[in-house]
C-alpha cells in the first residue's frame, strides 16, 4: 500500500533529457501529455500543445515518486509553477552540448528558485563534448567554404588514428580521381 506521494519536478532546455531520465527512471510506462496552452492572455498561440511527461518510481513499498517533466521553453513558465507546487525537489538538466548551456542554467536557475530550494543540477550530453569543441573548426570551414572530414582525435590511441587512414581511403574510393 502506498502510504505516501512525493513529486519531482524535472526542467531545463528543450533536448536537455528530462524525457529520458524520467523514462529511464519510471517503474511504469511514460504518460506523456500533449496540453493545450489556455492561457491566450499572456501567450497568444491557444493551440499551442506542450509535452508533460509523468513517470514513477517507487523506493520502498510506502513511497511513491511521481516524476513530472515540465515543457522546457521558457514561453511556458507559467506552467513550470503550476507542476512545481507541493513538490518535494526540482533537478534542472542543462545540455552541455549547447553553445547558450551557462545562459541555460541562469535562465532556468532564475526560474526554479523562485518554484522551489531544493534544486539539484545535472549537465547533460557531456559525452558529446568533442562535438562543441570541434563546432569552431567547422564553423570556420563552413565560412571558408571547406569540405573536409574532421574528427577529434587522441595522436595517442590507434583507433583513433585508424580512423583518419580509414577515412582517406574511404574518400580514395569513392572518389579515385582525388588520388595525388
Ligand atoms: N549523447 C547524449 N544524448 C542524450 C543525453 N541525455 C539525453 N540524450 C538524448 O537527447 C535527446 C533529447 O532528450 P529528451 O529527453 O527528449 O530531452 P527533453 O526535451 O529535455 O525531454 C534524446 O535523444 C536523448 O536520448 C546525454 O547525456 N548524451
Ligand atoms: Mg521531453
Amino acid at each position: 500500500m502506498v502510504l505516501q506521494q512525493y513529486k519531482i519536478v524535472f526542467g531545463g532546455t528543450m533536448g536537455a533529457g528530462k524525457s529520458a531520465a524520467i523514462k529511464t527512471l519510471s517503474d511504469i510506462g511514460v504518460i506523456s501529455t500533449e496540453a493545450v496552452n489556455t492561457d491566450t492572455q499572456s501567450h497568444q498561440k491557444a493551440l499551442t500543445t506542450v509535452g508533460i511527461d509523468y513517470g514513477e518510481i517507487s523506493l520502498d513499498d510506502s513511497t511513491k515518486i511521481g516524476l513530472y517533466g515540465t515543457p522546457g521553453q521558457g514561453r511556458f513558465d507559467f506552467m513550470w509553477s503550476i507542476v512545481c507546487k507541493g513538490a518535494i525537489g526540482i533537478v534542472i538538466l542543462i545540455d552541455h552540448s549547447s553553445s547558450q548551456r551557462l545562459k541555460d542554467l541562469e535562465f532556468y536557475l532564475n526560474a526554479f528558485e523562485n518554484l522551489g530550494t531544493n534544486i539539484v543540477i545535472g549537465i547533460t550530453h557531456l559525452d558529446l563534448q568533442h562535438d562543441q569543441k570541434l563546432k569552431i573548426y567547422r564553423d570556420w570551414m563552413q565560412i571558408y567554404k571547406k569540405d573536409f572530414p574532421l574528427f577529434a582525435v587522441d595522436a595517442r590511441k590507434k583507433d583513433d588514428v585508424l580512423l583518419l587512414i580509414e577515412t582517406l581511403i574511404t574518400k580514395l574510393e569513392i572518389q579515385p580521381a582525388i588520388m595525388l
